[in-house]
């Protein structure tokens, strides 16, 4: 169903977006900030702390959602890196966050939405992304591919997403170098940190960077991910519906 929505939103942004004019911009930008370096630390898991207002589930997550209020914060309590979704429809978010975001904050940021085309990543770029989410379970081996190789041109860092062993196999072979472990199963909702487990055990490569995320919002989770050896913890929700954010980060990097 997103997947529909975010075709029929691409059709527009082709008719009213130009790739060599947005090839051109990109050129004059300064470059992107290392992602994978950021939150890759030896002997801690990072914080990728996201600015998510709404779920396709619970509906609004906070009341006084403020995405440059969250992004200070993030950044004054020590998170390696922000994701952001700019996904309107059921995530609530708006591709206007990533740029103010941007314009406030030093951190890399990457962006969260259904990247299914390549004028996305274009469009990525200029909004100030340094890395961008490619989820497996929605793109063919060709489609991953070129948006990877894209990607690389444009010197935005792809997180790979999956959830299944078959998609894990996919993303290595397609050359992914940083995998999201994505906890949460995007048929049922269902959230289970077992999966990163279960992934990390197939996964011997020590070159890859290895990010588990959804459902995790506390202190016993971080260690549960430290004894796996991951390297970055993608925290949304716990986040966006603390009563106070620095308390949280703080709890989780303990
Ligand atoms: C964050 P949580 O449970 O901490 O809010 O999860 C993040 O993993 C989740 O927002 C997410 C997501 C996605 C959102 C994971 N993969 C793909 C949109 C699209």
């Amino acid at each position: 169903k997103i997947i529909q929505h975010k075709k029929q939103e691409l059709k527009i942004l082709q008719q009213t977006l130009d790739v060599c004019d947005m090839a051109r911009q990109i050129k004059r930008l300064p470059p992107t900030r290392n992602f994978q370096a950021a939150i890759r630390l030896p002997g801690c898991v990072s914080l990728i702390a996201e600015i998510k207002q709404a779920s396709p589930v619970k509906g609004n997550l906070s009341r006084n959602f403020n995405h440059l209020e969250l992004a200070g914060s993030y950044s004054r309590h020590g998170a390696a890196a922000i994701s952001i979704l700019t996904e309107t429809e059921f995530f609530g978010g708006r591709l206007s966050y990533l740029e103010e975001v941007r314009q406030a904050c030093d951190l890399p940021l990457l962006r969260k939405d259904f990247i299914i085309d390549t004028l996305q990543l274009y469009q990525s770029r200029l909004a100030g992304a340094d890395a961008v989410l490619l989820i497996a379970a929605v793109l063919s081996d060709h489609k991953l591919r070129q948006l990877l190789s894209l990607a690389a041109r444009l010197n935005l860092q792809a997180l790979v997403e999956v959830h299944t062993p078959a998609e894990l196999e996919r993303a290595l072979r397609a050359g992914a170098a940083v995998i999201g472990i994505n906890n949460r199963c995007l048929q049922t909702f269902v959230t289970d940190l077992n999966t990163t487990d279960r992934l990390l055990s197939l996964l011997n490569r020590p070159d890859i960077t290895v990010v588990s995320a959804s459902g995790i919002s506390s202190r016993e989770h971080m260690q549960f991910l430290r004894r796996r050896g991951v390297h970055a913890a993608l925290v949304g929700e716990a986040l966006v519906t603390a009563a106070d954010t620095g308390c949280k980060i703080k709890e989780l990097l303990e």
